[in-house]
């Protein structure tokens, strides 16, 4: 940092490379730039300790809905995750550990958010500046930012009148106790199928809004015996058996889930509608607890005990639109006044994938936000034209509908390396893809998302306000990694 004290040694090489968020991915990148013998990185944290997602969702029933021997690195194994899908608290263990590990504290900047970044093309760098105002010179950038960050409250009268306490999933109040209370949950996603089951018993009663159904298949949860963790520890070829059939067992299923073949979508729809009925016995609750889209359009979520907790004397379902948020609790549009002490929001984030973390001005002073006003775009995912030595990990139409995200991640985090490599044994100033690769690369990432089930006909987080999909890869997780294997620096101009 040319004018902070506090930089560590990363800013006293030729060659400062900034990566911006310390959860998965940037402490991915960080490993993998080290392995490479690259040492002259910084981690820009914007909160007070690492693991992003993890370090933020710790509501009760936290947890990952990917099974944990894929949803971790491939290079980092852990034979011990305590079950199949790792509650939040693990895995940002798991993240801690990772961290030590491989010493990335002494690289990092906590508390230090990057509020602004402008790109020289002459110098061939990046200046970034912080909050407080510092500025930090970076010949790349890796933006590991995240895409679902920032808690989203819906947009509903009266929000700021609520006399009670409202808490985000996102953001959990652990100090205020749920018991004996009287509490709504806003919200039917993948965050309140796992904090309704785990607050339910311990509430008065408990109000589930729901505005729309979700498809919900049974979670193959396990908990690994100490025999099994030792199995996993001694014989590490079981652990990478166990990744490898997940991986690959996910591929298999993955047209049940991103395709928009209705036929294919009726396998799913009859496993949920099945898992449905051996949860809920009443037909007039399973009726308001089915979808009317098809399987895989919006999220499909996993959960053994999401439905049967409407089973439970003091849980509701209410499926009457809310009109209001007043002093005592929620008005819905048949007039009636539910009393709360709390609301729970489960109402998701929002997407940044979709816009720029902060003003990032690239070439000829165009902003990234100006050229993603039509919608976020980028070559793979992760390079935009203007914007030279930029590489966006999680962006634009990478993420999974059907696997883990961090198989994806892992390839960006190889493609960012191998341009990181050719830039730096070249001596290039900036390499910068070309704005006909990046087209013709959407061109085709956009005609294959009208056979993709998330264009059927739902409404989701996956489609920006005009419909268009700029959220997921459509398509399987080998195929991107594939064609993310090869940085060619053939496809970008490049400045010497
Ligand atoms: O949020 P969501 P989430 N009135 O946006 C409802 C990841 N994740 O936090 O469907 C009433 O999915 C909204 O209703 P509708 C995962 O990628 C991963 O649950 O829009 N309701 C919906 O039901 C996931 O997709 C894990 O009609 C309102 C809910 O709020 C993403 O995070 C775990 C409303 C929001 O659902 C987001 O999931 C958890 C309103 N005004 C999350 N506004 C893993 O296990 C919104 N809603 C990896």
């Amino acid at each position: 940092m040319t004018s902070s004290s506090s930089a560590p040694r990363a800013d006293r090489r030729d060659f400062p490379i900034a990566i911006i968020g310390a959860g998965f991915a940037g402490i991915g990148t960080a490993i993998q730039l080290k392995k490479a013998g690259i040492d002259s990185f910084t981690i820009f944290e914007r909160a007070g300790e690492i693991g992003g997602t993890w370090r933020d969702n710790t509501y009760p029933g936290a947890a990952c809905d990917v099974p944990s021997h894929v949803y971790s690195f491939s290079f980092e194994p852990k034979p011990d995750w305590s079950r199949t899908f790792a509650e939040s608290w693990e895995i940002q263990e798991y993240l801690l550990g990772v961290v030590e590990k491989w010493k990335l504290r002494e690289h990092m900047l906590l508390d230090t958010e990057i509020v602004e970044a402008r790109f020289d093309e002459e110098e061939g760098a990046w200046t970034l500046t912080t909050g407080s105002g510092d500025t930090f010179r970076a010949r790349v950038v890796v933006a590991g930012a995240g895409g679902l960050v920032d808690p989203s409250f819906p947009d509903i009268k009266g929000i700021e009148s609520f006399a009670g306490e409202m808490i985000h999933t996102a953001r959990w109040d652990h100090d205020y106790d749920l018991t004996g209370r009287r509490v709504a949950v806003i919200g039917t996603g993948a965050s309140a199928v796992q904090v309704v089951p785990s607050i339910a018993p311990q509430v008065e009663t408990l109000a589930v809004f729901q505005r729309t159904p979700a498809w919900v298949v049974p979670k193959p949860d396990h908990i690994y015996s100490e025999e099994e963790k030792e199995r996993l520890r001694r014989q590490p070829w079981r652990l990478w058996l166990s990744r490898t059939l997940r991986y690959w067992g996910s591929e298999l299923f993955g047209p049940l889930v991103f395709l928009d073949a209705p036929r294919l979508s009726r396998l799913g729809e009859r496993m949920s509608m099945r898992h449905l009925h051996q949860q809920v016995k009443d037909p007039e609750l399973r009726r308001k607890l089915t979808p009317d889209f098809q399987f895989g359009c919006k999220r499909i979520l996993i959960s053994d005990d999401y439905w049967r907790s409407f089973e439970r004397d003091n849980v509701e379902l209410v499926t009457e639109p809310i009109e209001e948020i007043v002093r005592e609790g929620i008005r819905t549009r048949d007039g009636a006044l539910h009393e709360f002490d709390a609301i729970v929001m489960a109402t998701g984030f929002s997407l940044n994938i979709a816009t720029a973390p902060f003003p990032v001005t690239g070439r000829d002073g165009r902003t990234l936000d100006e050229v993603w006003s039509g919608g976020a775009v980028a070559y793979k995912g992760m390079t935009v034209s203007g914007f030279p030595n930029w590489f966006i990990l999680m962006g634009p139409n990478t993420g999974p509908g059907h696997t883990s995200v961090l198989v994806y991640t892992e390839a960006q985090i190889q493609y960012a390396l191998q341009a990181i490599r050719e830039i730096m044994r070249e001596d290039l100033r900036w390499v910068d893809v070309k704005q006909e690769v990046q087209d013709a690369y959407n061109a085709g990432i956009q005609g294959r998302m009208k056979h993709m089930v998330w264009s059927s006909g739902c409404s989701s987080w996956y489609l920006s306000a005009d419909g268009e999909n700029h959220s997921l890869y459509p398509g399987f997780a080998a195929e991107y990694i594939l064609r993310a294997r090869r940085f060619k620096p053939s496809e970008y101009e490049i400045a010497r």
